[in-house]
Formats: C-alpha cells, sequence, structure tokens
C-alpha cells in the first residue's frame, strides 16, 4: 500500500465504553474530528464509570449530539453490552447470555468522578438542549443512535465477520463485552483487525489503589483472557495517559464560540459547551484527589492509538501482558519486558501486546486543542 493510501484508509471502528466524561470527549472526537480517519460504526457499552443502562443512555445522547451537524446523516447502532464483570456470571452461562440483564445494583460504578449520571449532572439540561437542537429529532422525531437487537459481545463478533480484517474495536471500559465476544465466537480472534485498551498501569502507580487501575479493576479476569488470547492488541496506561492534561484554562474556552469554520473537523460549539459544563465535576474531582486544576485525557489518547499515523506519537514496547486476579494487587498489570527467563512461566505463552511506553507530549496536546478548538494556554 502507498503511503498516501495507507494514510486515507478509513479505519471502521467500534467504541466500547461506559460514558462517562473522558469517554464523551473521545467519542466526540471520534464522530466529528476523525472522520477522514475512523467511521464510527456502532458503539457498545458496559458498567464502571456508571451502571450500564446510564452508560446506553449517555451514549446515545452523545451520539445524537453529534449528529446534529449536517455531515452525519447516517444512524450509528448503539449497543447494551454486559451490566456485571465475569466472575458474577452464574457458573451455567459462562458465555454470559444473561450478563445483559443482570442484576446491577451491587456493581461499584465511579460515580464520585464522574457524577450520578455519568456526564456531571448536566445530562438532563443536555439531553433537552440536543433534542430542540435537532430540529424535530428526539421526541417522536428521528433519533441518530439506535437501538441494535443484538447484545454488545455478539455484535462485536458479527461485524467484524461481516468485514473481516477491517474493524478496529476501541476498549474504552472494563473489558468485559470483548473477552465475552472472544468466549462465544472464537473466530472473532481472527476477523478484528486491531483492539485497542485503555487500561493499566505498567510503572507507574494504579488510580484506584497503588497496583489496579480502575479499567482492568473493573474485569481483571476480562482483562487477563483478552491479553492471553489476542494478538493485535495496542494498549494505553496511565504512565502515559497521566502526562496528557487539559488545563482548567483550556477548558473554560470551550465555553465560548470557536469561530472555526463549521466545515472545519472541529468539535461543534454546542458540543464543546456540553464537554464543558460536564467537565466541572470531573475537574472538581481532580482538584480533590490529583491536586491540580484540569484533567487526564485518558479515553482521547487511547482514541488516537487508532489511527497507523497518529499511533506514531507514540513509543511502545511488545510485551505479553498478564492481570493479577487474586489478592492486595488484583486487577495489577504486569508486563514481561525480559528477553529470556531461565524456565517458562505465566507470559511465556501469552501473546505479545504493544504497550505504549512513552508520548510525544506536546505533540498530541497539539491534537487535542485542534480538535478542540483551543488556543493553548502557558503550560
Ligand atoms: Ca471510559
Amino acid at each position: 500500500m502507498a503511503p498516501d493510501d495507507e494514510k486515507r484508509r478509513v479505519v471502521k471502528l467500534i467504541i466500547d465504553t461506559d460514558p462517562g466524561i473522558d469517554d464523551a470527549y473521545a467519542i466526540a472526537l471520534a464522530m466529528h474530528t476523525m472522520r477522514d480517519e475512523v467511521e464510527v460504526i456502532g458503539v457498545t457499552t458496559t458498567f464502571g464509570n456508571v451502571r450500564r443502562d446510564d452508560a446506553t443512555r449517555n451514549a446515545k445522547t452523545l451520539v445524537n449530539a453529534c449528529a446534529t451537524t449536517a455531515t452525519m446523516k447516517k444512524k450509528i447502532p448503539v449497543v447494551d453490552g454486559s451490566r456485571i464483570p465475569l466472575v458474577r456470571l452464574e457458573t451455567t452461562d459462562v458465555e454470559g447470555r444473561r450478563a445483559r440483564d443482570a442484576a446491577d445494583s451491587d456493581v461499584f460504578v465511579a460515580d464520585f468522578v464522574h457524577g450520578s449520571d455519568g456526564f456531571g449532572n448536566v445530562r438532563e439540561e443536555y439531553e433537552r438542549v440536543f433534542r430542540r437542537e435537532k430540529n424535530g429529532c428526539g421526541d417522536g422525531g428521528e433519533s441518530y443512535a439506535y437501538d441494535e437487537a443484538l447484545e454488545a459481545a455478539d455484535f462485536i463478533a458479527e461485524t467484524c465477520a461481516k468485514h473481516p480484517g477491517e474493524v478496529t474495536v476501541l476498549a474504552l471500559a472494563s473489558l468485559t463485552n470483548v473477552a465475552l465476544a472472544f468466549r462465544r465466537h472464537p473466530e472473532c480472534l481472527r476477523n478484528m483487525s486491531e483492539l485497542v485498551v485503555l487500561g493499566g498501569a505498567y510503572g507507574v502507580n494504579g488510580n484506584v489503589n497503588p497496583a489496579a487501575e480502575a479499567n482492568i479493576l473493573g474485569d481483571p479476569e476480562a482483562a487477563d483472557e483478552v491479553f492471553c488470547s489476542f494478538e493485535r492488541t495496542y494498549v494505553v496506561g496511565l504512565d502515559v495517559t497521566m502526562r496528557l492534561t487539559l488545563k482548567g484554562s483550556d477548558i473554560e474556552q470551550l465555553a465560548k464560540p470557536s469561530g472555526a469554520d463549521t466545515s472545519d473537523p472541529v468539535v461543534q460549539d454546542g458540543v464543546r459547551k456540553f464537554l464543558h459544563d460536564a467537565t466541572q465535576f470531573y475537574k472538581a474531582y481532580h482538584a480533590d484527589v490529583a491536586g491540580f486544576d484540569g484533567i487526564y485525557m485518558h479515553d482521547p489518547t487511547a482514541l488516537l492509538l487508532v489511527s497507523p499515523e497518529l499511533r506514531k506519537l507514540f513509543t511502545f514496547k511488545r510485551a505479553a501482558v498478564r492481570v493479577v486476579t487474586q489478592g492486595i494487587t488484583r486487577g495489577q498489570t504486569v508486563m514481561d519486558t525480559h528477553a529470556k527467563w531461565p524456565s517458562p512461566n505465566e507470559w511465556s505463552s501469552a501473546p505479545k501486546s504493544n504497550v505504549a511506553m512513552d508520548v510525544d507530549v506536546d505533540a498530541v496536546l497539539r491534537q487535542f486543542f485542534l480538535r478542540l478548538a483551543i488556543r493553548p494556554s502557558e503550560r
């Protein structure tokens, strides 16, 4: 393939997500500013930042919001996934066929980070705003997001089977849906082009406790199964994502019109304003816990890895990754960086993943500023 063709190749993308404020940035960027690089062909949902039902509602709100420009005509399936992690599956249900409808009142969710609705407690207000802006869309009108009759794991596998070698899955939450897709449909291991995972901490502490990062801790068994079975995985964890922050003064700019020509590949003003308002709760959490005025750009960073061009801004190590499933380090990601061991171990037969270890911080931030129409403040 000539370099230009490769550059122009549009990646078919399924976003597996638990929106979530940084998920919202990733989805908005994917649907607006990366139209030359990715085509979002489905959004699948799971528990994490919020319960699965809220994740689905939020994903639909976002898809509808991003569809308010004249440029987005196509309906995008928003598909319910698992409400629970693999350890909670009934013993007779190894393929998780009942996981979509399982009771989830005691599943841990990060509402203290993202607000009780996952959108910094501004969801209802913006559902009204986006309905109004859509000119007849919403109440009785057309919606750009639609329910897919399939369940997420089947949707992922069947979509990959329809386009073998062409579909990338961007996993922005726990890996439950992806693990179930591989359990139910082993051919999906061949058909899926690439898997991009946001998760883990490789040379730094986790963000839930010293050992574990939130997405991996949400379902360590699923993460370990996926890392042990799929060969074309790109993964980015806290080592990299915590170096990529928007400052409070950057976020403030999202509240004002961008002044950009609407044909520019920039997130539209209504969605920027929503991101600004939803981010206030998330920002307060960062000020409280991390002690800085701004936010980490975890999920949008993972999105950049989907594009072969933008992936060049990162440095990867190829290494087997296993996930601890027992004890106080449950959820920890452990990477094998040794070339050789005296005898085989639990990492020896696992495929190698591409783990992001370093990043051109300035270049990635430039991407975010450009795409979100932010004039960078002094850093
Ligand atoms: Ca997420």
